[in-house]
């Protein structure tokens, strides 16, 4: 019967995007454990070791050779905390000044690179690029505390000790909406109940990656099957007043939509995403 089909075609509706959302969120899972492991292998060879056992190269080549651990992430950076009385000797001892990081609002897409970006202004602290994977090596030498949605995550990771996600914004050189994940490093063990106090005070790096929304949930999506029947948007949804598009599109049949949750690790960041078939009944 007719009723029949509808309710099997709710049924399917709901099934393929509660998959898409499961696999989605795995996924971005398995890359945060990887990412969390980088801030670890930071601390142990990089700060944990004299002479250090990591470069820029060394780190290029291992987080170029490790990339598949990190599905859906562009690329993995590590800055330092780097207070103003620092800033000299930080810069004598690595040969360049820390830049300012300057958005397209400001400037041309194509001069948004370190080399065109102005020293940062005098602040308290900065938090440099030293190592990027090639993939993001424009952020080398970026302050990345001067820019908004980077910083208030490096303040998030490091007061709070676990992953933290940025709202989606418009990420350096890319022309989509994408989100950073942040871990701080600390240059000392503390214990599981440190104060916010204690782990800003023990702070010494932060590691992050950056994930490019609209081209790895697509390369996600096309993995898998009867992609030629729904279509699914992703939503972040920490703002009830202001709901953020971070991938979809305008097509589809809009008068039946199921939601599945998305479950990011960010206690402070809701996700969802939305399903709806492509063509009408
Ligand atoms: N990484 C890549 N592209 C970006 C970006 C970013 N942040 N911010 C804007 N465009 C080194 O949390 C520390 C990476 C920031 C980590």
């Amino acid at each position: 019967s007719n009723q029949k089909i509808i309710l099997q075609r709710r049924e399917t509706l709901e099934n393929m995007c509660d998959e898409r959302a499961r696999v989605l969120q795995d996924q971005f899972n398995v890359s945060l454990n990887h990412v969390h492991a980088l801030s670890i292998l930071v601390s142990t060879f990089h700060h944990g070791k004299t002479p250090s056992a990591i470069d820029q190269k060394t780190f290029g080549e291992y987080t170029e050779r490790t990339n598949f651990e990190r599905p859906l992430t562009s690329g993995v950076a590590y800055a330092l905390k780097v207070p103003h009385s620092k800033r000299e000797q930080f810069e004598k001892d690595h040969g360049w000044t820390i830049k300012k990081m300057e958005t397209e609002d400001q400037t041309l897409v194509q001069d948004c690179v370190p080399e065109n970006f102005d020293p940062a202004p005098i602040q308290d602290e900065y938090a440099p690029v030293i190592f990027a994977q090639e993939t993001v090596s424009h952020i080398v030498s970026v302050d990345m505390m001067s820019g908004q949605e980077d910083r208030e995550n490096i303040l998030r990771a490091r007061a709070s000790g676990k992953g933290v996600l940025t709202s989606p914004f418009k990420l350096l050189k890319s022309n989509h909406l994408g989100v950073v994940l942040t871990f701080a490093v600390y240059d000392t063990d503390l214990p599981a109940d440190a104060t916010e106090e204690q782990r800003v005070e023990a702070t010494i790096g932060y590691l992050g990656a950056s994930y490019d929304m609209p081209s790895l949930v697509e390369k996600l999506l096309h993995q898998l099957a009867s992609k030629q029947t729904i279509v699914v948007d992703v939503y972040d949804t920490s703002n009830a007043s202001g709901l953020i598009k971070m991938y979809g599109t305008e097509i589809g049949d809009t008068s039946e939509e199921y939601i599945s949750s998305l479950d990011f690790g960010d206690p402070s960041r809701k996700h969802e995403m939305r399903c709806r078939f492509k063509d009408k009944l």
